[in-house]
């Protein structure tokens, strides 16, 4: 007996494997700045605007897996990614009432960088990382 492979069966292969990574793509977390765009000169206040997919964005309190609120690093580096991100640091934002945008109104004109870091309701960072930089100029 002879199996067949057809071209019609290769094809089908590869839109499985295709359709696969696909939804692997889709289906990981994923985080961006949407505004300000990387590279932007801009003027004061800034507002940023946050888009996630794959992650339900929610207030802290909700703890459910499969959930996070955005984080804000503004001028500094990120924290160890399995410690707990702080609280009352200058230049760490929890949005931890589920907001995807945030008004930065006290930023000196000149360079600056916003790393955004989606975390659990314990603070914790979702691994793996779900982050995006930008950095801009305030005129
Ligand atoms: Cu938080």
């Amino acid at each position: 007996m002879r199996i067949w492979t057809t071209p019609l069966t290769l094809a089908l292969g590869t839109a499985a494997l295709l359709s696969s990574a696909a939804l692997a793509q889709t289906t990981r977390p994923t985080v961006k700045i949407t505004t300000p765009r990387n590279g932007a000169s801009v003027t004061g206040p800034v507002k940023v605007t946050l888009k996630a997919t794959g992650v339900e964005i929610v207030p802290a309190t909700d703890e459910r897996p499969g959930t996070g609120h955005h984080h804000l690093f503004v001028d500094r580096d990120v924290t160890p990614a399995n410690d707990t991100i702080p609280r009352g640091v200058t230049g760490i934002i929890h949005l931890g009432r589920g907001q995807t945008d945030f008004v930065l109104d006290s930023l000196r004109p000149g360079p600056h960088r916003v790393i955004a870091v989606v975390a659990d309701w314990k603070h914790v960072p979702l691994k793996p990382l779900v982050v995006d930089t930008v950095r801009f100029t305030v005129k």
